[in-house]
Parts: structure tokens; C-alpha cells; sequence
């Protein structure tokens, strides 16, 4: 039999590389869609399928985890082996703009998606998997952080995720439903949303070795993160579905690096010697040397990194870094893609666009909507 899955944020960064993933195995893929005034769905049009054709496995269905009826309707229609849950808000620094929001997606959405399995009666036959996150740590109390590190969470999207994270154990130990939380560090590839700031960094490095733009204004510069390959946590999600018992686990590669080394990494990519110079809101990035003849427009001592404060939060989590020993036992966890591959990977792939970008400026062409 066919399996059937349903994915909240199909249209996000996991949810394309998890479609992709249940594809290849052979699942039926459901999943939910916003609508917005213009298209949202680009990361999965390669997935797409002609509603026609009866073999089509992968489809999209309108809907929202604010509004209960169209979840509920969608779940009952869809009546999924699996659900994954990884819809939200997720921006942390914009959760500080939209608390209101935040937690009504964030929060309320993971219980309507439960309700929604209770509600139809599908809890023996439906499995789900929220995504849960690094940030429930926030303020950390010890490190590396492991399931069982107390949680303290520094924003309203922090605080919407340990809501979400709590009600998927207690659907589990209250009607028996198999629920999982993954507890899963930054993941990033050259699908992460344009704000996130390993992509804001690729794309606007790559974008300023082609003239393209001059400056990067940065925030906390002192951040540490752990960060993966989405690739490689999509897999693990899968994963957890698929033991006998429900748990929840630990994603994280175990190494810890700077918002800062990220910069130097991808300037490196790009044949971009820099050197970080002054403190505090002063810091700045110069360059130092350039090691590639791909850069048009720019020289030794330009100053293409810069910190503003507008980029800090009102509360900051300075430092993650997981220990996902559980999963790697339990699991068989292994991340195939290192930190220094991936930003590799980010930086060519936004070097790709902005040389695109460039070639288009210097012919005359506008492809904006705007003119
Ligand atoms: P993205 O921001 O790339 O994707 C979020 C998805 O949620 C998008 O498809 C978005 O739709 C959708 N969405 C937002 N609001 C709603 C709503 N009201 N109703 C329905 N769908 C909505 O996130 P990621 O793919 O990076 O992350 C996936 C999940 O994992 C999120 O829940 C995130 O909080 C969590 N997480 C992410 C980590 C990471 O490092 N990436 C780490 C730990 C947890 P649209 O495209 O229309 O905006
Ligand atoms: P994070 O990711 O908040 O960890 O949440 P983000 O990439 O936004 O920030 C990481 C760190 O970098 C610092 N930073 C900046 N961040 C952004 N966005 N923009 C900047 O200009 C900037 N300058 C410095 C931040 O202060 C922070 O310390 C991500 C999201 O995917 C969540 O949904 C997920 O739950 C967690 O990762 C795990």
C-alpha cells in the first residue's frame, strides 16, 4: 500500500527537501498551502504534477494553521499515514515585530493539526512529527545540550515552540497518538529563506563580488550556532516516524562556529581575503586581498561588512550547540554533508544568481514587475 503524508510548510526550506524525500520512496504527498498575491510555491514546482494525471503523487491543498476548518478538512480528505508539522513563523528576530501571530501559527497551529487527528479518529493511524527547535534552549544552561537540558526560551517564537512542543507529549501520553518532537539545530542550504543570516551572507557576498552591491549590514556578529545541512535533517524526521516507539531526539552536527567565521568562510569561497577590524557596533569586515579575477569592482580595503544595531534582538540566544548522541545511537544518525561543504554549496549557488543578475543588468534588461 501506498503511503499517504501530509506536510504543513511544504512550500518552506525542509518541507521541498522532505516532498523530494518521501517522493523517492515511494509515498503519495500531501501538502498545505498559503495564499499569497503572488506565487509561494517555487521551491516545490519541481514537484509538481498535473492534477489530471492519476498516478500524480504529489498534491497541494489551500490552507492555513490559523484557520481549524480548512485543517481539519484537508487531514479528513487526505486521511494521512503521516503528518509533518513543520508550518510556522520562523523567523525568531521577526516573532519580536508579530507575538500575536507568532504563537497563533506557531503554538495553536500544532494543536489544530492534533485536534484535527483526534477529532477524525485517526490517532491510531496517523503519525506526526513536529518541529521542534534549538531555540526552546534559549538562555542555555549547559552545553552541549541534549533532550533532557531544561528548556528557556528568549522569544515569542521560542516560547510558541515549547507550547507546541508539550502539547505533541501530551497527545501522546494523554490519547496514545505516535507524536515526535524533533529538536532540530540551524539547518541551511541554498533553499533557506533570503533573512536567515548564513543565506543573507552567501547572497549578499556573492552579490557584492559582482558589483552588484557594496555593503553587508550585520547583527550580532558573536553568535554561535551549530549548524547542518537540511538535506540531512529531512532524513531524520522520516526516521523518527518509523521506530516503534514514538520519542523525541536531538538533531545536531556537535560543532559550534560564529556568525563571524561564517562570513570569513563564504569570502573565502568567493576568493575574498578579509580582516575584521574595530568592536562592538564599529566592526567592520575589510578586504584584505582578492584571490579571483571574478571580482569585478572591487578592491583591497573596501569595507564590505558592516555591523548595525537595528539586526540585534531584544533578547538573544549567544550560543547553541547539540549533542545528538540519542539519535545517532537510536537513529543511526549521520550527517553526510559537513558545515564547510554547505556553505560551499550556498555561496556557488548564489554566486549562479547574481552572475545571472549582473549579465541581465549590464544588457539593459529589468524583469522586475515594477516598471
Ligand atoms: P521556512 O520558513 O522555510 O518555512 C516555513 C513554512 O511554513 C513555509 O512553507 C510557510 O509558508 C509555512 N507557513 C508559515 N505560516 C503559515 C501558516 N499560517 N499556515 C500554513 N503554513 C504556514 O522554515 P524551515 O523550512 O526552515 O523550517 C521548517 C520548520 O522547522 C519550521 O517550523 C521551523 O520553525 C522549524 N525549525 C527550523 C530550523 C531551521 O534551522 N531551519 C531549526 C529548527 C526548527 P510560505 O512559504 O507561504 O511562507
Ligand atoms: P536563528 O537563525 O535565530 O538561530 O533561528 P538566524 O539565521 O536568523 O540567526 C542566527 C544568529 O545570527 C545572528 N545574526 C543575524 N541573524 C539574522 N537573521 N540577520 C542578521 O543580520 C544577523 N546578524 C547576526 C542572530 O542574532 C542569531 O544569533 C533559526 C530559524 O530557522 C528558526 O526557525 C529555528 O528554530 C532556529 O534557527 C533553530
Amino acid at each position: 500500500m501506498t503511503k499517504r503524508a501530509l506536510i504543513t510548510g511544504i512550500t518552506g526550506q525542509d518541507g521541498s527537501y522532505l516532498a523530494e524525500l518521501l517522493l523517492e520512496k515511494g509515498y503519495e504527498v500531501h501538502g498545505i498551502k498559503r495564499r499569497a498575491s503572488s506565487f509561494n510555491t517555487q521551491r516545490v514546482d519541481h514537484l509538481y504534477a498535473d492534477p489530471h494525471d492519476e498516478a500524480a503523487r504529489f498534491v497541494l491543498h489551500y490552507g492555513d494553521l490559523t484557520d481549524s476548518s480548512s485543517l481539519t478538512r484537508i487531514v479528513s480528505e487526505v486521511q494521512p499515514d503521516e503528518v509533518y508539522n513543520l508550518g510556522a513563523q520562523s523567523h525568531v528576530a521577526v516573532s519580536f515585530e508579530a507575538p500575536e501571530f507568532t504563537a497563533d501559527v506557531d503554538a495553536l497551529g500544532a494543536l489544530r493539526m492534533l485536534e484535527a487527528i483526534r477529532f477524525l479518529g485517526l490517532e491510531k493511524k496517523t503519525r506526526f512529527y513536529q518541529a521542534s527547535t534549538s531555540e526552546l534552549y534559549g538562555l542555555v544552561r549547559e552545553s552541549p545540550q541534549s533532550e533532557t537540558t531544561p528548556f528557556h526560551p528568549r522569544s515569542p517564537y521560542g516560547v510558541a515552540k515549547l507550547y507546541a512542543y508539550w502539547i505533541t507529549v501530551n497527545y501522546r501520553e494523554a490519547y496514545g497518538l505516535y507524536a515526535c518532537n524533533g529538536i532540530l539545530f540551524n539547518h541551511e542550504s541554498p533553499r533557506r529563506g533570503e533573512t536567515f543570516v548564513t543565506r543573507k551572507i552567501t547572497r549578499a557576498l556573492a552579490n557584492i563580488s559582482q558589483g552588484l552591491q557594496t555593503c553587508l549590514y550585520l547583527g550580532n556578529l558573536d553568535a554561535l550556532r551549530d549548524w547542518g545541512h537540511a538535506k540531512d535533517y529531512v532524513r531524520m524526521q522520516w526516521l523518527m516516524l518509523q521506530q516503534d516507539q514514538p520519542d523525541d531526539f536531538v538533531i545536531a552536527s556537535g560543532e559550534q562556529h560564529s556568525v563571524r567565521d561564517f562570513v570569513r568562510w563564504s569570502a573565502e569561497e568567493l576568493g575574498i581575503e578579509i580582516r575584521f577590524e574595530g568592536t562592538g557596533t564599529e566592526e567592520c569586515a575589510v578586504v584584505e586581498a582578492i584571490n579571483s579575477n571574478e571580482c569585478p569592482g572591487l578592491k583591497k580595503g573596501d569595507v564590505i561588512v558592516r555591523v548595525d544595531p537595528r539586526y540585534f534582538r531584544p533578547a538573544e540566544v549567544n550560543e547553541l550547540k547539540g549533542d545528538a548522541t540519542k539519535a545517532r545511537q537510536l537513529l543511526g544518525w549521520e550527517p553526510e554533508i559537513s558545515v564547510r561543504d554547505m556553505c560551499r554549496e550556498m555561496v556557488y549557488v548564489d554566486l549562479e544568481l547574481a552572475r545571472c543578475q549582473a549579465l541581465l543588468n549590464k544588457n539593459g534588461y529589468d524583469v522586475s514587475f515594477n516598471r
